[in-house]
């Protein structure tokens, strides 16, 4: 049986993510340390390495079936592949600096000015769609650099927690887009391996549950249960089991990480104990 190709970057900010993603399906992959495609194990996959800005080109010819990358990346170089499945990791956003000096009121600001890039083709779609003629300077990298040494008024770089922008002395004033890592996918999957595609995203999709929500077991006495169960929207069904002293009872249930955090004060006031947030592995729904 063909192996399903899968492109991933070679080293950089997607590359540990995508190597633990595998990982925690299940599907063994070595380190591959300089080489440039390897053959998983125990599941019928190969992974090629790649730089990051390859990946939609590579998808879009077949020479990988999917790929994981960057949704700024996918739109940036805007090839006809599709988007399968968000992966919750490499959160950033495609944003629009100018120094921090300059006063800010709108993207008219931005007229007739020159805004450095890695991203011409999202910056130009995003001017064109504000109606702002602006000189798009595409440079390759250090992007933060350009208005310090004359070469642009503005830039429009990935952010991500913003020190990079407070360090060269710049401020964010406008987001065009926000990104995360995404699957994308060639349009001609042949059937074989659409197959084994099915397969990789269902145990992707498991893992991704498993990550967003927590077992939680917690002791209440019997009276609190509905309130409990209130408090929690997320618990719909618990497992109620009564504990050896009178009244009390032990609850079990699914809950989404966040919403837990949100409502932990109210379930200590509606009279919660003991409570425990367990990590689960994965959860098939
Ligand atoms: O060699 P190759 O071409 O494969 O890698 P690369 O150097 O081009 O890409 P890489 O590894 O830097 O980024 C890969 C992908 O990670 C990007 O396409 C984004 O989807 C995602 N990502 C998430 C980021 C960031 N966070 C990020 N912070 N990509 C880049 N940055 C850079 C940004 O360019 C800027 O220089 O980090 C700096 C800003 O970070 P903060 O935290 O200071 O705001
Ligand atoms: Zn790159």
């Amino acid at each position: 049986m063909s192996k399903l190709k899968i492109a991933i970057q070679k080293s950089g900010r997607l590359s540990e993510s995508s190597r633990k993603l595998f990982e925690e399906c299940g599907i063994k992959i070595s380190n591959g340390a300089g080489t440039l495609k390897i053959v998983a194990s125990n599941f019928p996959i190969e992974i090629l390495f790649l730089r990051d800005d390859d990946i939609p080109q590579y998808v879009e010819q077949g020479v990988a079936d999917i790929g994981i990358v960057g949704e700024n990346m996918v739109f940036e170089k805007n090839k006809e592949v599709d988007i399968l499945e968000q992966l919750g990791f490499a959160g950033c956003r495609l944003s629009l600096a100018i120094p921090k000096e300059e006063n800010y009121s709108g993207h008219g600001f931005f007229i007739n000015k020159r805004v450095a890039t890695s991203y011409p083709h999202l910056l130009g779609k995003y001017f064109t769609s504000n109606n702002i003629t602006a000189t798009v300077e595409e440079i390759s990298g250090s992007v933060e650099i350009a208005p310090g040494v004359g070469l642009a008024d503005a830039i429009c770089d990935i952010v991500s927690s913003g020190s990079t922008l407070l360090m060269n002395g710049l401020k964010e004033v406008e987001t065009i887009m926000k990104s995360q890592a995404v699957i994308i996918a060639n349009r001609n999957i042949l059937p074989g391996k659409k197959l084994i595609l099915e397969k990789l995203l269902f145990r992707i999709r498991a893992v991704k549950n498993a990550r967003e929500n927590k077992y939680i077991l917690l002791n209440a006495p019997r009276e609190a249960i509905t309130e409990i169960c209130q408090i929690l929207p997320g618990m719909k069904s618990p497992t109620i089991l009564p504990l050896a002293e009178e009244g009390w009872c032990s609850l079990h249930s699914v809950v989404k990480e966040d919403e837990f955090w949100d409502r932990i004060d109210q379930l200590k006031n509606a009279g919660a104990e003991g409570i425990l947030v367990i990590p689960i592995e994965k959860m098939v729904l």
